[in-house]
């Protein structure tokens, strides 16, 4: 328990591995009898990084979206790897970046839904983002 608590802190005090912040995050189900939730949060690197990987257990796979609007028509497409510039919040939010949860499995009403998150320096956190329904 004390090794897995020492690994843990070396690895997110690690040259390249400065403290990362996720704030505000919440969760939406999939709608009516569709497959794919969405999650936002906004992230915070203290120095420059990037998020190689975001997963979750309650869920087939965890895609991070833009969304891009051409000739009036918003889509959306994958992107590989989320950019975490130093010291700037980066937000995920409805119109722009966020999460597309796949397949996720159902929350009970007081559950929250856990995100794991990798870094490109090392670092893994997960996150808890809270039910919210629109
Ligand atoms: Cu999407």
């Amino acid at each position: 328990m004390c090794l897995a608590a020492t690994a843990f802190l070396i690895a997110a005090c690690g040259q390249r591995g400065a403290p990362v912040t996720v704030s505000d995050p919440v969760y939406r189900p999939p709608l009516g009898a569709g497959s794919v939730g969405a999650a936002y949060f906004t992230i915070e690197s203290a120095s420059d990084d990037s998020v190689v990987s975001f997963s979750s257990p309650m869920a087939a796979a965890v895609e991070i979206h833009e969304t891009v609007v051409e000739n009036g028509r918003a889509s959306m497409r994958p992107i590989g790897v989320l950019e975490l510039p130093a010291r700037t919040p980066v937000a995920l939010e409805p119109g722009g970046l966020h999460l597309m949860i796949i397949d996720p499995q159902p929350l009970e009403a007081d559950q929250t839904f856990p995100l794991r998150i990798e870094l490109e320096s090392g670092v893994t956190l997960t996150v808890e983002s809270e039910l919210s329904t629109p």
